[in-house]
């Protein structure tokens, strides 16, 4: 196992669920790369140990700041990304520069440097489903992205494939599901409806809610990347999901009467141009190669949980809040 490991993105939502239970379940020391963008939240790390964790304020797309960091490490996983679809319909360009040349930067550092490298990635650099199709996404389906976000992901993944087959960069690939749990930002779908119940706003669901997600928890998503990097295969690619298929209406109503509030209390607004219908992993793989099962299974405890936390750090989101509903309002959302 990988003494030291520095984690881009340690800020965001999944890369800090990701270093607080390296905290608990390792004993790394974690080196955080962070820009701090609109997305990244210092609060998201408060609490580890300054022994264990160190944060520093940077770009993934400043060669000669990785080049310092990856010589220090013994592996590299990477959560650093613009990671919201809607951005990137009204402002592609910062998710060419973050995910794309970010990528490229670091995988010419793990190359210099010979270090372990693991690559985070989406279920939506396959494009989408038919609700009525009984197949699921597995690690040979063609890719066929549709957003600017999801074209900028298939991108990386395809620099990490090559650099594994040119320069022999030792690295895996995971593609996760859609994450949910604590500290994820206000403008992705739970914590936007939660959060809006919670200020007494109506939620905002797009379009007829048909669109089916295939829901993880954030801790389940991190113990299955620490299983990849303690025993995945260099040049591989595992699928991670949970089989926690479910619909926008029907999560949308499961948060409204956890809440207490009835089940239609909600505005239907202008659909997601492109939006995908339906994503669904097949996590065979992950699951006979490396041994993995995911723990969160009870979704509706699952979204209780998460509730919870949105009501007890009102402190954490709060100050997002606003922003982020003018941002939507501007674009009829
Ligand atoms: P997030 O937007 O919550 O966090 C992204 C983090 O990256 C933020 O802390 C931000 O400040 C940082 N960042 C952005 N640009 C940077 C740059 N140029 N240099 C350094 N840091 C930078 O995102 P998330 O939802 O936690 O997603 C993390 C990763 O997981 C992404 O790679 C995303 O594609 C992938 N992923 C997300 C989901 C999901 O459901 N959210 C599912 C599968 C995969
Ligand atoms: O207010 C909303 N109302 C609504 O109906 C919002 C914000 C979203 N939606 C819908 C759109 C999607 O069908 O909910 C679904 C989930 O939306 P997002 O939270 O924006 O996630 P999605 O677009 O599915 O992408 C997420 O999962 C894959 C992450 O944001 C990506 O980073 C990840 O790669």
């Amino acid at each position: 196992m990988a003494r030291r490991i520095l984690v881009t993105g340690g800020a965001g939502f999944i890369g800090s669920n990701f270093v607080h239970y390296l905290v608990r379940e390792t004993d790394c020391i974690v080196t955080v790369l962070d820009k701090f963008t609109y997305a990244g939240n210092a609060a998201s790390l408060d609490g580890l140990p300054a022994d264990r964790v160190s944060v520093v304020h940077g770009d993934v797309c400043d060669a000669d700041l990785v080049d310092q960091l990856v010589g220090r490490n013994d592996a590299v996983v990477h959560y650093a990304a613009e990671s919201h679809n809607d951005n990137s319909l009204h402002d592609p360009r910062p998710f060419l520069d973050t995910n794309i040349v970010g990528t490229y930067t670091l995988l010419e550092a793990v190359r210099r440097h010979e270090t372990r490298y693991h690559h985070i990635s989406t279920d939506e650099v396959y494009g989408d489903l038919e609700l009525d199709d009984p197949t699921r996404f597995t690690e040979t389906t063609p890719y066929a992205p549709s957003s600017p976000y999801s074209s900028s992901k298939a991108s990386s993944d395809m620099l990490v494939r090559a650099w594994v087959r040119s320069f022999d960069v030792r690295a895996t690939i995971s593609n996760c599901s859609n994450n949910y749990g604590p500290r994820q930002h206000v403008e992705k779908f739970i914590p936007r409806q939660i959060t809006n119940i919670l200020v007494g706003d109506r939620p905002k669901l797009y379009g007829a809610g048909l669109n089916v997600r295939d829901w993880i928890h954030a801790d389940d998503h991190s113990s299955a990347v620490l299983r990849i990097l303690e025993a995945g295969r260099i040049g591989e690619t595992y699928l991670i999901g949970a089989d926690g298929e479910e619909n926008n209406k029907e999560v949308l109503e499961l948060i409204l009467t956890t809440m207490g509030k009835p089940s239609d209390e909600y505005d239907h607004v202008v659909d997601r141009p492109g939006h995908d219908l339906r994503y669904a992993i097949d996590w065979t793989k992950l699951r006979t190669e490396l041994g993995w099962q995911p723990s969160f299974q009870d979704f509706e405890h699952g979204i209780s949980a998460t509730i919870e936390w949105y009501r007890a750090n009102v402190a954490w989101w709060e100050p997002q809040k606003r922003a982020t509903e003018a941002r939507y309002r501007e674009q009829g959302q």
